[in-house]
């Protein structure tokens, strides 16, 4: 027996048997499939006013929504944006896309103009639904053309904009038959993968239906979710991790979704005592709130049961002590990314009947998918304990790049694995250790922070020649993005001037925070930023 041959082609599975998964249907009537048992229990709670919607309700009103959007005009595959913070509006118009066959694209109403303009431009969104006080960002001025969209507000219109009743009081009865392929484009949120800008990302309604079921459906659930619990949504919706993992697998599973529209340590403490949450998807710096800061003995977390944490990497010493704070919780990982849709793996301690899990592990590969670890060398894929690039095959990864077809080849092989730019082994008890990552991407509490975007804007300054930007370690964030900039003309240009230059365009968690001047960008001979070497050069000097 040669052992090389025999890990040559080593595919990791779940230790979940594979299930049938209905996703044939549309998201929608998958999602609520359970209504006529669950049409009277909580399905949103608004946070902020107390105001709880039922099953029944959230379906009834996002079927008017649907009803509304067409009569204002949304066909099968527009698509529309959704700018809002969590609100049961953000949900129910996301439900509501998915009745009329409409394409749902979700952003941060933190952005700054440019950055919503790149987004309503690549999608060609039709109607963008958010609050008044974003509307000044929607006007169109001559950098970004001519636009054609409406505008409804959750609140008080402005001029030319419509308030949500519009849709929300329509007839339901008028909502049209839309006839719908599991294939069609559901929701497009953006991301720039493993390189470059952000990019659409065509998730079908067969990938979320196959995603939502790897985690929540079958016998043995991956992550287990109850009727009786109450999950606290306050991750933004716009980022899928908070859209897929905690808002469509309640739906599913016929739990109530407690939304928060921001994030503030006593407001949130509060809420889970009041509320009495269940299960807590979080980010590292949540976990790091939730361990460390000292109003957390103030109140009552007992009713936690479950603290879910992806993203991001999270420390083994933060996982310990978030543990010894709510020990009679599982905590445990995730790990997803946009393109796969999203989830790749997730803690078989969640399961219905849980397996024993390693700290600081991101889970083992979900159910009907494959995963795979490649040699960046020899392209072949390793076995247990060997570090490689991860790589994920299933139905739930995305159909592609909305308009980019060389980036959609460059991301899914021929043979249908997406490569995800990370790199991570496979234990001997199945369970996925990320320990780097070739991509480009910076992630800031989880955040993207394309370095191509900050790049692209720094050599637009007439006073800088180039510039690259990478990720450099930070406590609170994980990592935040700094750049190495070479001057144009004379040595003027202070790191202040282009740290306001960048900061005036871009969300905050895009802000550079470091400059470093240097004479020459290292680059390959076919002109590729040597990012390796820049990190290294961040790592190993101490006057940096
Ligand atoms: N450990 C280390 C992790 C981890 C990680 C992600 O912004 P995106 O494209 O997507 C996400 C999605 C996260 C997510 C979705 C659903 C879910 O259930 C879950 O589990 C809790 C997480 O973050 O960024 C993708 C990139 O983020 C890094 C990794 O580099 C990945 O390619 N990442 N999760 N647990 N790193």
């Amino acid at each position: 027996d040669n052992p090389i041959s025999k890990q040559t082609n080593h595919i990791f599975k779940s230790k979940l048997p594979d299930i049938p998964i209905s996703n044939n249907l549309p998201l929608h009537t998958y999602c609520f499939e359970k209504l006529p048992q669950t049409a009277d229990r909580p399905c949103l709670i608004v946070a902020s006013t107390g105001k709880i919607y039922t099953y029944a309700e959230t379906y009834l009103l996002s079927r008017k929504i649907a009803s509304g959007l067409s009569k204002l005009g949304i066909q099968k595959g527009d698509v529309i944006m959704i700018l809002l913070q969590n609100s049961a509006e953000f949900v129910l118009s996301f439900i509501a896309a998915s009745m009329i066959g409409a394409v749902a694209t979700t952003a941060n109403p933190f952005y700054t103009t440019a950055e919503i303009f790149k987004q309503i431009t690549a999608s060609k969104t039709k109607l963008i639904i958010t609050q008044a006080m974003y509307v000044d960002k929607l006007r169109p001025n001559e950098e970004n053309g001519d636009f054609d969209f409406k505008v409804i507000t959750i609140d008080e219109p402005p001029v030319n904009c419509l308030h949500f009743s519009v849709i929300s009081e329509a007839k339901e009865e008028e909502l049209p038959e839309v006839e719908f392929d599991p294939e069609d484009a559901l929701a497009l949120p953006f991301s720039s993968g493993t390189t470059g800008l952000p990019k659409g990302v065509i998730l079908t309604h067969k990938s979320l239906i196959t995603s939502v079921a790897q985690q929540v459906d079958g016998e043995n659930p991956n992550l287990y979710l109850a009727t009786e619990d109450v999950l606290l949504c306050v991750l933004p919706l716009f980022h899928i991790f908070s859209l897929n993992s905690v808002l469509l697998c309640a739906l599913r599973a016929g739990s109530a979704v407690l939304l928060m529209h921001k994030f503030e340590i006593g407001t949130l403490l509060g809420l889970i005592q009041e509320h009495k949450v269940t299960v807590a998807m979080v980010v590292p710096p949540l976990v790091l709130a939730l361990a460390k800061n000292p109003k957390v003995a103030e109140f009552d977390l007992s009713s936690i049961r479950l603290v879910l944490s992806g993203a991001a990497p999270l420390g083994k010493e933060l996982e310990e002590t978030l543990h010894n704070r709510i020990p009679r919780a599982v905590l445990g990982q995730g790990y997803g990314m946009t393109e796969a849709g999203p989830v790749l793996s997730m803690s078989l301690g969640f399961a219905k009947h849980p397996f024993p899990t390693r700290s600081g592990s991101c889970g083992t590969v979900v159910r009907n998918a494959e995963l795979k670890v490649l040699d960046a060398e020899t392209g072949l894929s390793l076995g247990y304990n060997q570090t490689g690039e991860i790589c994920i095959r299933g139905q739930q990864i995305m159909k592609g790049y909305l308009n980019d077809e060389n980036a959609t080849k460059t991301t899914i092989d021929e043979e249908g694995w997406l490569h995800t730019g990370d790199v991570g082994y496979i234990d001997d008890n199945d369970e996925i250790f990320i320990v780097d990552r070739v991509k480009e991407l910076i992630k800031f509490k989880g955040f993207q922070v394309p370095p191509a975007e900050l790049e692209g804007l720094l050599v637009t300054h007439p006073s800088i020649a180039d510039a690259a930007v990478v990720p450099q370690k930070d406590v609170a964030a994980g990592e935040v993005p700094v750049a190495f900039v070479v001057r144009s003309n004379g040595n003027d240009l202070t790191e202040e001037a282009i740290k306001e230059f960048i900061s005036k365009q871009v969300v905050f968690y895009k802000r550079l925070h470091k400059v470093y001047f240097i004479h020459a960008i290292p680059k390959s001979p076919a002109g590729k930023i040597l990012r390796k070497d820049l990190r290294a050069k961040l790592e190993n000097s101490t006057q940096m």
